[in-house]
């Protein structure tokens, strides 16, 4: 089954989004998803330049063959675009795979583990009484887990948190990037932070009592020894996870973390490849996973990834937020359903806009996602929808501290 074309697609409806669709000479088509927020040309232009021309005229059933091809050949490995394009053609190989053999995909990863796949939702506030809002609005849209974000007293703009409360529940309104020429400037001061957050997450418990799953993401914010501190002054609220909570590049860092608390951790959706696990999963310093399909390579990478992690009881936390396409997202919940050591799904719902360009064939109902029963992943892309909203520069914001020195966000 020969790839006759491969196209990519940058279009913009809610936000940016690039999607790659592979046909072959039998008229199958496959989707992937390549998008990396704020970096999106550079992906499309790896793919459109140095990948869409190596990929006619080959098999496209040598799934694992032409990742390898493109990992080994191209001698410059890892790095997220690179990874991302990578990912694009693992995943609509997948769906070609599946459409060929009239299954849906998670058919061919080892069929269902579960019946549905629980996923948390954001809820945030600028104070207590909004996020309390938040969460019931996510409550009653089915929601079983939810990350809490909150402002910081003395800080003006923080990450996470919606510029407005959400209209009427009907959806979170937070978009981290911003379609602006230059990224938007944040500040931060950790210490407030430290002092604040313990407050907002006793607040949380006392109303909505001790079952519900809390989340929180720490957004590589934090030093070693202040990420120990903020794990233990979260245990008595008994989080799901503590997501990110220093630059984990620095992999010997979650070992200080890990000796002082027992607050579980969760790392990954910036890093690209196995290599950035290595110790944290042999050393079991993390509990979950939080790699994307989209930048960790496709499926074929992300599922050695898991089935490592499985070795030392680590699940997975698949990263799903709205610049994970719903092409990514289909992706992520076919392995989800067919793995064993799931641990959570992040969903955040996708725009109107988005839901008109990339029809899906997902469902999400009282706080389990399922990828449907269609062949291949479930997801077409309507062409004409995307052309109507080309890309639009958009940029993630940036921190910058008091004295005018620059963060992590
Ligand atoms: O592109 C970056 C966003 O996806 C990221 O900020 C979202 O931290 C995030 C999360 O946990 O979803
Ligand atoms: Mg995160």
């Amino acid at each position: 089954m020969k790839i006759k074309s491969a196209e990519v697609i940058v279009s913009s409806p809610d936000r940016n989004f690039v999607t790659l669709q592979i046909t072959t000479e039998d008229g199958l088509t496959g989707l992937g998803d390549a998008t990396l927020n704020g970096r999106e040309l550079a992906a499309a232009a790896y793919l459109e330049h140095h990948v869409v021309p190596l990929l006619i005229g080959r098999d496209a059933h040598r799934i694992e063959d032409t990742w390898q091809f493109l990992y080994r050949g191209a001698y410059w490995r890892r790095g997220p675009v690179t990874m991302a394009a990578i990912a694009a053609v693992d995943v609509a190989l997948w769906d070609i795979k599946a459409k060929a053999a009239g299954m849906p995909l998670y058919q061919l990863l080892g069929g269902a583990s579960r019946d549905g796949i629980r996923a948390y939702g954001h809820a945030s506030g600028r104070d207590i009484p909004e996020i309390l809002d938040s969460v019931r609005e996510h409550l009653e849209l089915g929601y079983k887990a939810i990350r809490i974000q909150t402002a910081v007293p003395g800080i003006d703009a923080v990450y996470g948190v919606a510029a407005q409360p959400s209209a009427g529940g009907t959806r979170y309104d937070y978009e981290p990037a911003q379609r602006a020429a230059l990224p938007a400037e944040e500040d931060w001061d950790t210490r407030a932070y430290l002092r604040h957050i313990p407050t907002v997450f006793e607040a949380v418990r006392n109303e909505f009592g001790p079952e519900l799953p809390l989340l929180h993401d720490g957004h590589h914010r934090m030093t070693p020894i202040e990420a120990a501190r903020l794990g233990k002054s979260l245990e008595p609220y008994d989080l799901f996870w503590l997501e990110d909570c220093t630059p984990a590049e620095n992999q010997d860092a979650l070992r200080l973390v890990r000796q002082h608390t027992t607050t579980p951790l969760a790392i990954g959706e910036v890093f690209n490849t196995v290599f950035d696990y290595q110790t944290l999963i042999r050393e079991q310093l993390i509990d979950y996973v939080r790699s994307a399909v989209t930048h960790t390579g496709g499926i074929s990478a992300m599922k050695k990834i898991l089935d490592y992690a499985a070795q030392y009881q680590i699940k997975s936390g698949i990263h799903g937020p709205t610049d994970i396409s719903p092409v990514g997202m289909a992706a992520a919940l076919h392995l989800d359903l067919a793995i064993h050591n799931f641990g959570i799904q992040e969903y955040m719902r996708h725009g109107d806009l988005t839901n008109e360009v990339f029809q899906q064939s997902f469902s999400f109902k009282d706080g389990y996602l399922h990828p449907g029963e269609q062949p291949g992943l479930g997801v077409e892309l309507d062409l004409d929808a995307a052309a109507a909203h080309p890309y639009t520069p958009a940029y993630l914001p940036f921190n910058r501290l008091k004295d005018g020195t620059i963060h992590d966000w």
